[in-house]
């Protein structure tokens, strides 16, 4: 047979959870399938470069084991037994279930649960309508940007930062706590060119060795969960060294003598031992930063990821005020762009029907709150139904023995709408095939970077394949609310209000001539120029951590979250992680591998191929005090599970830290337990959020080596 060849070129953007969000060229072939996807090279963030995932989505999107077909559960739950059914058939039962549901128990025991799966506004968030519309319970959405958002917010007051190509223009670029090759490949583009074209330094600050490590000038591999220490001891030594810029911090610090105050005692030598850096390195990374008044934060969420993250990030962004960094171009902070697109999202959202009163559920305690636990069930009843879109928690979410025991309860009805029979899907009692993003129409915003970028319908899904916003809908219809506001538009009529609104006349098919609209506000605004966004313009060294601070509270249902009374005043170590003790010696992080976002492409074959397998990241010295070689199977475990995987000695984690890369799907670990059985879903202070890199665990050998050789032959690459 012929290959196809290539007859268009369409224009997209890429959909998933990335900060980067990539304007995307996709070659389209003879018979409407694609070919290979490329970064647009006009596109100035983009600038022609896609990670090697997304560049090979041909094989995603033509899987062999995509999802085509509605399918039923027949057999137990979890047993793999299904029947077809039609798509009218589906919606039905899926009506029919909610409205038994909400006939016992009330509206808010049907739950609606989404993320970001699909990053597109229409597809993405549509649910919403129908949950308020429907007055089904909400979700609190915890598992990534809140302890970072959070942290950055509580110093700055606003999400937005020094312009993402302003990197370009750095001669210091401080990659702090995201492994920027893997996750946001774009950051390492723009730090290349200020490297070749400015002779910028890089330094890198993570737990490990990891690809982005691998290119800095100045590596700072610490201890997890001690930023916030690195961070003192760089403010201390400015403030001891002179390199303090005072008159900026006079204009722009709320307390900046009382931070200095603060700091006197948390010098090199007291971050040194925190950290496990050395006092040189932490000397020569204050000297550097110290001397370049173009240095450029990037800090990431990684090291969020921790029961302390939040104070960590806040910590990190109060360097470049007490340095002065951010009256440069060049130079300042960065997390999030989250704040400056101004994109009405309310008529999707249908936000005009929502009922205030009605409770919100913690998105990363679904195993307390599936298996009762009336803490994360405030005021309410039990869940029993739920609709579930662009997530797979069976394998993403902490707890996930709690998670699964939820899921496999008779009580509980779960429609899954997937791409692929995930983790989740297999737990469900129906499950319903989703369409791609190169199949549907939506609009996206790019968290890491400046622009919104339209990503249009480019080829015909498969026949029995339906987007999200079809679902939405039609369970609109079934359940009686088609005639509330929002409900009735097609995708592109709700893209080109929501444009309109925003003052882009041009709308929908404007977009699609010019691709996309860049959002950068000047420099002013992006440097705080004008002052920090608090009615004083101050910098808050001294945040408010007590609850009064928007936009990332918690809703009063859920009542407090995490430690708050433990939170210092400035920024400071604290040790709220998980440390140590002698029955749990080593530290674990769950980072993400290269070739997956989260858990999507580890259905794959190139990225399966490329990442191997699931495997345990270990320093040889502690393979060879434990006795274990290269290969060993192991299992490690905590009080919240066990979990079996191979061991890869690696000089790229510290003595004491080990690192697992994800997500592997649970099925392929030997005991078909997944790494999330190790994390823990106890909210991160102060407004929730999951600390997924902050794990205590022990390690043993496998007691019977006979058993995985056959285990290895059928859990690995398909
Ligand atoms: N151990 C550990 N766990 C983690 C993390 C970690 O670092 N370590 N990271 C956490 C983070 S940051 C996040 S954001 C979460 C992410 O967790 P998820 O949001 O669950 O992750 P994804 O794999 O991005 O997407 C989930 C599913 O969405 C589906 N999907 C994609 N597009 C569509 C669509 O258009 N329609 C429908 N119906 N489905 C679609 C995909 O097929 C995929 O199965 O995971 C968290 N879990
Ligand atoms: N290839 C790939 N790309 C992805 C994803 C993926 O799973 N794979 N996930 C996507 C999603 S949803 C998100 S939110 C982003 C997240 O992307 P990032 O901002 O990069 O955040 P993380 O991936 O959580 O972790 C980044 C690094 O932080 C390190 N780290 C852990 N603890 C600490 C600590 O205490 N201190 C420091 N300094 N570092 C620490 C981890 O080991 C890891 O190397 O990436 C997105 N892009
Ligand atoms: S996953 Fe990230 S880097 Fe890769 S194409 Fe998508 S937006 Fe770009
Ligand atoms: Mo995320």
């Amino acid at each position: 047979m012929n290959k196809p060849l290539p007859i268009a070129t369409g224009h997209s953007a890429c959909p998933h959870d990335c900060p980067s969000t990539c304007a995307l060229d996709v070659e389209i072939l003879e018979g409407g399938q694609i070919g290979r996807l490329r970064g647009a090279a006009e596109n100035d963030y983009t600038a022609g470069v896609i990670c090697a995932k997304v560049a090979r989505y041909a094989e995603r999107i033509h899987h062999a084991n995509r999802l085509l077909k509605p399918l039923q559960r027949v057999g137990e739950k979890g047993a793999g037994e299904w029947r077809e059914i039609g798509w009218d058939d589906a919606l039905d039962l899926i009506a029919e279930k909610f409205v038994q549901a909400e006939a016992r128990h009330g509206s808010e025991t049907v739950w609606p649960y989404q993320y970001a799966g699909t990053m597109g506004l229409v597809q993405r968030d549509g649910i919403h309508r129908l949950r308020h519309a429907k007055r089904y319970s909400g979700q609190f959405d915890t598992i990534c940007t809140n302890m970072a958002w959070t942290g950055w917010f509580a110093g700055a007051g606003a999400m937005r930062g020094s312009d993402p190509r302003e990197i370009a223009k750095s001669d210091c670029v401080v990659i702090w706590g995201t492994n920027a090759v893997a996750t946001q490949v774009n950051v390492m583009t723009h730090a290349a060119r200020a490297r070749k074209e400015r002779g910028a330094k890089i330094v890198v600050i993570d737990i490990y060795d990891n690809a982005t490590m691998k290119q800095a000038d100045m590596a700072l591999k610490l201890r997890p969960g001690t930023d916030a220490a690195l961070a003192c001891a760089l403010m201390h030594i400015a403030f001891r060294d002179g390199t303090a810029d005072r008159d900026y911090l006079a204009r722009y610090g709320d307390d900046p003598a009382g931070l200095e105050a603060h700091l006197k005692t948390r010098g090199p030598e007291w971050a040194a031992s925190i950290t496990g850096l050395s006092v040189e390195a932490i000397e020569a990374f204050a000297a550097l930063i110290g001397k370049t008044p173009k240095t450029y934060f990037r800090l990431g969420y990684g090291f969020t990821r921790q029961r302390n993250g939040v104070l960590a990030m806040h910590a990190a962004s109060s360097v470049p005020v007490v340095y002065g960094h951010w009256q440069h171009e060049g130079g300042g902070a960065f997390h999030s762009n989250s704040d400056i697109f101004g994109l009405d999202k309310s008529e999707i959202m249908g936000a005009a029907n929502r009922d205030p009163s009605i409770r919100f559920l913690d998105q990363s305690r679904i195993g307390a709150v599936l298996t009762g636990d009336a803490a994360a069930l405030p005021n309410g009843p039990p869940v029993t139904a739920m609709l579930i879109q662009n997530t797979n928690p069976v394998n993403v979410c902490p707890e996930q023995r709690l998670v699964r025991q939820g899921f496999m309860r008779d009580d509980l009805f779960v429609a899954v709408h997937e791409q692929f029979m995930t983790d989740t899907a297999k737990l469900a009692d129906l499950v319903i095939p989703a369409s791609m993003f190169l199949e549907h129409d939506d609009i996206y915003r790019g968290g890491g970077q400046n622009h919104i970028v339209l990503g249009p319908k480019l080829v015909e899904p498969p026949a029995a394949v339906r987007t999200n916003h079809f679902v939405i809908e039609e369970l609109a219809k079934r359940l009686g609310v088609a005639d509330r506001p929002g409900f009735g538009l097609t995708e592109r009529a709700l893209i080109d209000n929501m444009l309109k609104k925003a003052g882009y006349t041009a709308g929908f098919d404007g977009l699609k001539g010019d691709r996309w609209i860049d959002k950068q506000p000047d420099f002013e605004t992006a440097h705080f120029v004008r002052g920090f966004a608090w009615p004083d313009g101050k910098f808050r060294f001294k945040p408010d951590w007590t609850g009064a601070m928007a936009p990332n509270r918690p809703p009063e249902s859920l009542g407090p979250q995490g430690p708050h009374t433990r939170l210092p005043a400035f920024p400071d170590h604290v040790d709220l992680i998980e440390t140590v003790d002698e029955a749990h010696p080593y530290r674990l992080a769950t980072s993400p591998a290269r070739q997956f976002l989260n858990s999507t492409f580890a259905e794959t074959p190139g990225s399966r191929s490329r990442e191997g397998g699931p495997e345990l990241m270990i320093h040889p010295d502690d393979a060879a005090r434990e006795g274990l070689d290269e290969g060993a199977i192991i299992t490690i475990g905590n009080d919240r599970g066990e979990v079996r995987l191979k061991l890869k000695l690696s000089e790229t984690v510290r003595p004491g830290v080990l690192v697992h890369e994800g997500l592997w799907a649970n099925s392929d670990f030997l005991d078909g337990e997944g790494i999330n059985t190790l994390t823990g879903a106890d909210p991160v202070a102060p407004f929730g959020g999951a600390a997924f890199h902050d794990n205590r665990v022990w390690l043993r050998a496998d007691s019977d080596p006979s058993m995985t050789e056959s285990h290895l032959k059928t859990g690995r690459v398909e």
